[in-house]
């Protein structure tokens, strides 16, 4: 049904135009809404009380509970479309637990594609934060929130990172390929492999150590991670008309659907897909331009830079409304970086995570072909 006839109907039958558009959704409005910020947009009073709520979810064996069940449901989890709610609820359930301890923790995200080109200087893995790379044979890390702490599952061992490359992982993907790749997925099918294997993977393998494990929970920032990672699904959902858009297999080959369950939890996919419904009662910033994957300046300078073929293939939503230029600031157009290739994920690794080996192939080409076309129309990215 069309939406205007939507809005007749409801209006004959005396449903507000709110009801109706949320017509799929079971659950009651949430009447206080929080926001998961940007990590490095934290006061420094909240960190410090975030780092207690850290320091006593570790005590009590919160890190070794979210990480064993990371561990025990992974082959469900991954490579499939329950990657995106499965993953939702489980933040989630980790936020719940936070705020236990005190109502005002919110899970942070990292924004992780502003930092792609340079990962291991990023601010987040500073000493001040989450802390940098491990040391020694055992590759602890000394810094940071989790610096020091022995982790209990699968068994003791010392919180560990293992940046690859020597410390110097390559880049990451950039902010213009996420907001392509959330362009051109027309569905599930497609958005999933679209980021698992892209920013998804190369994330967890490049931090390595606990990061690269099935119990990747252990490190606090595989909340991070997934918060951003759903942020994104979140963009893909709330500006691409995708609210309620769910296909592809479910674990058992059958087809998914909004009522499948949640591997582990025992409700369906449906409750968890509108943020601001049911127990899903955070959002991601406030400003909608910067619930974006690019900022404003950004969207112009591709709008204005690309040409029209260029444009249509790669950012198709852009294409179909450019940003109205005035006067481009010509400094502006030329400043910036071409965009590097991104890093790509081990063979050792994509079999140890099981991946489709094929797909994460697709997913990689496709990335270099981005980057090449933008570099052919001669792109310089402002990040
Ligand atoms: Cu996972």
């Amino acid at each position: 049904m069309k939406l205007s006839a939507a809005l007749l109907s409801a209006t004959a039958i005396g449903l507000s135009a709110v009801q109706v558009i949320n017509a799929q959704q079971n659950q009651p409005a949430c009447s206080n809404v929080y926001t998961r910020k940007e990590l490095l947009s934290l006061t420094s009073s909240e960190w410090s009380l975030y780092k207690s709520i850290l320091t006593a979810m570790q005590r009590d064996g919160w890190f070794a509970w979210f990480a064993y069940l990371h561990n025990t449901w992974f082959g469900s989890i991954h490579g499939q479309s329950q990657f995106f709610p499965f993953h939702r609820r489980f933040v989630y359930e980790w936020e719940k637990v936070g705020k236990q301890y005190n109502s005002a923790f919110a899970q942070p995200y990292w924004d992780e594609m502003r930092d792609y080109r340079t990962p291991a200087s990023s601010q987040v893995l500073s000493s001040n934060w989450l802390g940098g790379n491990g040391q020694g044979n055992n590759r602890c890390v000394q810094n940071g929130v989790q610096g020091g702490w022995t982790m209990t599952y699968p068994n003791n061992h010392c919180f560990s990172r293992s940046f690859s490359n020597n410390g110097n992982p390559n880049s990451w993907y950039s902010p213009e390929y996420i907001e392509s790749v959330i362009q051109r997925s027309a569905d599930m099918t497609a958005l999933r492999p679209g980021i698992e294997y892209s920013l998804h993977g190369i994330v967890h393998l490049d931090i390595g150590g606990d990061m690269s494990q099935r119990s990747s929970p252990n490190d606090w920032i595989f909340m991070l991670h997934h918060a951003n990672i759903d942020r994104l699904w979140w963009q893909w959902q709330a500006n691409r008309n995708h609210m309620w858009t769910m296909d592809g297999p479910n674990t058992d080959g059958s087809a998914i659907s909004l009522n499948s369950n949640i591997v582990y939890f025992d409700e369906p996919i449906r409750n968890v897909m509108q943020l601001g419904y049911g127990q899903m009662c955070y959002q991601y910033g406030s400003n909608p331009i910067r619930r974006r994957s690019l900022s404003a300046s950004a969207t112009q300078k591709i709008s204005s830079v690309l040409p029209q073929g260029v444009l249509s293939e790669w950012f198709p939503d852009t294409a179909k409304s450019p940003m109205a230029i005035a006067a481009i600031d010509p400094a502006m157009e030329k400043s910036g970086r071409p965009i590097p290739y991104p890093g790509t994920l081990t063979d050792d690794w994509i079999s140890k995570q099981n991946l489709d080996r094929a797909a994460v192939k697709r997913v990689e080409a496709d990335a270099r072909s981005f980057v090449d076309a933008m570099k052919n129309a001669k792109y310089n990215s402002p990040y």
